[in-house]
């Protein structure tokens, strides 16, 4: 990752202030890919029932992709206080207990999503029709948290600080857009609003503690557009692919 400034001008830089280091990071909102044109286009109902499920079927990837991005994470984190929060993670995605109902986990809501769209449990287990590309930027994503210090890994999750819109624009949209869609499938949606926000307040603790000079600010930023272009590119290669 390029740092965006000349590394002297950034040496002898003064830091910013958690504020305006917060601020910073949410400008790069800008970048996210509630814009991208696919997702403006599924939003205003521009999608036909192959491509809505096509959507759905790439996406089962990133999820699929996020716990085991998490867990690689935790395995890294040496404070037990950092772990208790972040195993909350795999657990939404897992699930726990007796994993009935809401405990059944964000892959199972997904799997639900995908049946609401048409999309059988096998074949979107399958993962049959994933784009190389969206396989590659997720691939890219597991392994940059595995391999990156569990402080920058974190840092590169808080593109979901953006998350919460974007669920609540589908929640919004897809009833009216696409009412041949049980409404029931977009439970998952649903579901990851409060929990962005939880991850977030964790996730900003962490990056606004550990990112302190004004070089590493720069390096933050770079991480957050970074996993801004994995989400920028799973679209890409969604529309690209598109049936
Ligand atoms: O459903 C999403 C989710 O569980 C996560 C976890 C988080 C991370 O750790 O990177 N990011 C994320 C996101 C989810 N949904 C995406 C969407 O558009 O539905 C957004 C994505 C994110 O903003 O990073």
């Amino acid at each position: 990752m390029e740092i965006a400034q000349s590394p002297l001008t950034l040496a002898t830089e003064p830091p910013w202030s958690p504020s305006e280091f917060e601020e910073q990071l949410r400008a790069k909102g800008a970048a996210y890919h509630i814009h991208h044109p696919f997702n403006v286009r599924m939003n205003a109902g521009g999608c036909t029932p192959d491509e809505i499920r096509h959507w759905v079927a790439n996406r089962f990837y990133y999820q699929m992709c996020i716990p085991r991005k998490d867990a690689a994470i935790l395995a890294n984190m040496p404070d037990r206080a950092h772990r208790r929060l972040w195993v909350e993670r795999i657990l939404d995605h897992d699930g726990y207990g007796d994993f009935a109902g809401d405990a059944a986990g964000g892959l199972e809501a997904w799997t639900r999503l995908g049946e609401a769209v048409g999309l059988a449990r096998e074949a979107l287990w399958s993962l049959q029709g994933v784009a190389p590309a969206v396989r590659f930027a997720c691939d890219a994503y597991v392994h940059f948290a595995a391999t990156a210090p569990w402080q920058e890994a974190v840092c590169s999750s808080l593109t979901e600080m953006f998350a919460p819109q974007i669920h609540k624009d589908r929640l919004a949209s897809w009833p009216v857009k696409y009412p041949w869609i049980d409404a029931q499938g977009l439970a998952y949606f649903r579901s990851r609003i409060p929990l962005a926000s939880r991850d977030v307040a964790h996730g900003l603790q962490v990056t606004l503690a550990h990112f302190t000079s004004r070089a590493a600010q720069q390096r933050a930023l770079d991480i957050l557009q970074f996993k801004l272009d994995i989400l920028w590119n799973m679209l890409d290669a969604i529309e690209k692919a598109r049936p």
